[in-house]
């Protein structure tokens, strides 16, 4: 059940969203409002996102989050969310990304996925796995815009999942040509190996994330589009990074997605 008015959902997507475009971080919303449930959580976050696709920002995909033991861990959440991707989130793989524009950014190792026909929640893994087009690799470079990167599951949900740039591979792969669940991922930042990882972290197969989304889209009565970017989810713990640094990450069969931090 939602707790709180249409004015105060209203004002936290404001609070939130401004925060992320003058990458500037603020104290968590539950401290505020310690009251607010998931639901008005997600009211917040597609708030968010009504408020940029009003002003002219695409929609470029959806992404799953906290679908990894080593994610939850790190992050103390222990519940999957969902987010979604702007266009001006995306970056060229091989460029570089501007930090000023960023509060205290962290990357993640991902297995994406682009879809080929609409997936409509409650769906099964058989049904997601005919949906999916082709899959590709992705670094998801998430920055939470509260105070120290610390929240709660309410407060990351309504932050849009701390969703901030993405880097695709160009390498795609049709699903039935990659065991994913054993895709093997390697990270390395300024040369040496910081995260080693397989897709199997992510709920035991990455699709895992798409059946996951699908059903928690359907509770909104929202449907996953034809034609969707989705990233599953970081195999990996995050790692933060500054100006200076350059990260690589190897996916098995699938090149490389290389970016630099300036
Ligand atoms: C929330 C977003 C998590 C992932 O891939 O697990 C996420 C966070 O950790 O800030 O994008
Ligand atoms: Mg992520």
């Amino acid at each position: 059940m939602t707790t709180v008015a249409a004015e105060v959902v209203a004002e936290l997507a404001e609070y939130l969203e401004s925060a992320e475009l003058e990458a500037r971080d603020v104290v968590k919303i539950t401290d505020t409002y310690p009251d607010l449930d998931f639901e008005d959580a997600y009211d917040i976050q597609w708030e968010i996102r009504r408020r940029k696709l009003e002003r002219g920002t695409r929609l470029a995909g959806l992404k799953a989050g906290l679908t990894s033991r080593a994610k939850m861990k790190q992050m103390g959440v222990e519940t999957p969310i969902y987010g979604f991707l702007a266009d001006y989130f995306e970056r060229p793989e091989g460029g570089e990304i501007a930090t000023a524009d960023l509060i205290h950014p962290k990357v993640e190792a991902e297995i994406a996925v682009v879809t080929k026909r609409e997936l409509r929640g409650p769906c099964h893994m058989g049904q997601a796995l005919a949906a999916i087009d082709f899959v590709l690799p992705a670094v998801e470079i998430i920055d939470s815009r509260y105070e120290n990167f610390r929240f709660d599951l309410v407060s990351v949900i309504a932050d849009n999942a701390s969703s901030s740039r993405f880097v695709l591979g160009g390498r795609m792969a049709e699903l039935r040509d990659v065991d994913l669940p054993t895709l093997g991922v390697v990270m390395e930042k300024n040369g040496e190996v910081v995260q080693l990882g397989a897709g199997a972290a992510v709920l035991n197969h990455p699709v895992s994330s798409v059946v996951l989304l699908a059903n928690m889209l359907a509770e909104r009565d929202a449907v996953i589009p034809a034609g969707t970017l989705i990233l599953t989810g970081g195999i990996t713990a995050a790692v933060a990074v500054a100006a200076g640094d350059a990260i690589n990450v190897r996916y098995q069969g699938l090149g490389n997605v290389t970016m630099r931090f300036v």
